[in-house]
């Protein structure tokens, strides 16, 4: 937008916080019951703007987890942000550049700068990226449970909810039976499996098999970096693959389009390092064809705030795994809460900025821990 004006930052803080889950949630590496994130705070003039980190508790889904991303904002992020002066949110990768890896503790940063500067300006961060429409198409991301009659359960309340698109957590042991299971008892539903990594490429065989349900795409099933590989999937299935731990960056969405990896693509905004590497992700993807959708780290409002916004763009064509806050916490950190509409999307903020307000409340009751950092002088 013309009228973005570069922020100076003065203070930022950061909230390593911890919230339990409705409901447990498993995956090909990990069950489980908590989610533990890092909300960051920056104060630029009398305005804050949020940003959430949204690695894990350990390294498990990316190496990034709590620790390695306070000691890298701590130590190396925050310092260059404070000592910037004026700073855009366009400069932030700039700026960060010098830190090799880190996603999503750059993320972070990142998209709280993007938060303020579009407080600032009195737009709306959708405003702000370039996005449309008043709301996007969203699903749900099931996953593993204990067992196909529990998982039927589940399917059914969120069709019932109103969820028109569900992916489901497949890993070795567990992805045919419970795919034809669903597929049985509901076959227009848009399905769609992920495996996170579980599979190698020995597995072929089995994989094809997934072939035959009419999925809309079958997200990461070999290794966390596989580029080639999946290239290799992608020419013998009929099924799109989509890659998502692998995409790291605008520089591997590049290799992956290149050499067919994928027919499209999840874009999560702290897997990229930002939403300036997500909105190039998202035009390179457009120019060569490939619909992207976008992915979810079960994030609080926050997080989910900025995820509506990007997915608000032209090329995400796809449901995003940004489900309704319900689906993921009782008492959200952020409000107000996000509801699920009737056909199966979620609104777009259109307040300033994020358009969703930290509870201060409710934030100091799930911190575990809190850093304030300022500028000296
Ligand atoms: O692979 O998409 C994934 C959550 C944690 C780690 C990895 C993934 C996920 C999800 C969550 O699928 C989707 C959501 O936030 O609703
Ligand atoms: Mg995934």
């Amino acid at each position: 937008m013309s009228d973005r004006q570069p922020v100076v930052v003065s203070c930022i803080e950061l909230h390593h916080i911890r919230l339990p889950y409705v409901h447990p949630f498993e995956t090909s590496f990990r069950r489980e019951t908590h989610r533990e994130s890092i909300l960051v705070a920056v104060r630029g003039g009398d305005l804050i703007g949020w940003g959430e980190c949204v690695a894990g508790s350990g390294p498990w889904y990316s190496a990034e987890t709590m620790g390695t991303a306070l000691h890298v904002m701590a130590g190396y992020l925050v310092p260059r942000l404070l000592e910037a002066g004026a700073v855009a949110a366009h400069d932030c990768e700039r700026l960060f550049a010098p830190v090799r890896g880190h996603p999503m503790a750059k993320a972070a940063l990142e998209n709280a700068v993007w938060d303020l500067e579009a407080q600032q300006a009195g737009h709306s961060l959708q405003a702000a990226l370039g996005g449309r429409g008043d709301r996007v198409a969203v699903g749900v991301s099931q996953g593993i449970e204990p067992s196909i009659s529990e998982l039927l359960d589940r399917v059914a309340a969120w069709i019932d909810e109103g969820y028109a698109r569900v992916k489901l957590k497949i890993k070795p042991g567990w992805d045919v039976e419970p795919v034809a299971a669903v597929r049985d008892r509901w076959p227009d539903l848009a399905l769609q499996v992920d495996a996170n990594s579980a599979y190698v490429p020995e597995d072929t065989a089995s994989l094809k098999e997934l072939d035959h349900f009419g999925l809309l795409l079958i997200e990461q099933p070999f290794h966390h970096d596989d580029i080639v590989d999946h290239a290799a999937l992608q020419a013998e299935m009929r099924t799109p693959i989509c890659l998502d731990e692998s995409i790291h960056s605008p520089l591997h969405a590049g290799w992956a389009l290149k050499i067919r990896a994928c027919r499209n693509m999840n874009i999560k905004v702290g897997r990229v390092g930002g939403l300036s590497a997500a909105l190039r992700i998202h035009d390179m993807c457009r120019e060569a064809g490939v619909p992207v959708w976008c992915g979810g780290m079960l994030e609080t409002n926050v997080g989910r705030a900025a995820n509506l916004a990007l997915a608000s763009l032209p090329n995400f064509t796809l449901p995003g795994d940004i489900s309704a806050s319900r689906r993921y916490y009782h008492e959200d950190v952020a409000l107000p809460d996000f509801e699920l509409n009737a056909d199966s999307t979620v609104s777009v903020p259109q307040a300033p900025g994020l358009g969703v307000a930290v509870d201060r409340a409710r934030l100091a009751a799930a911190t575990l821990h809190a850093e304030t950092f300022r500028t000296r002088n």
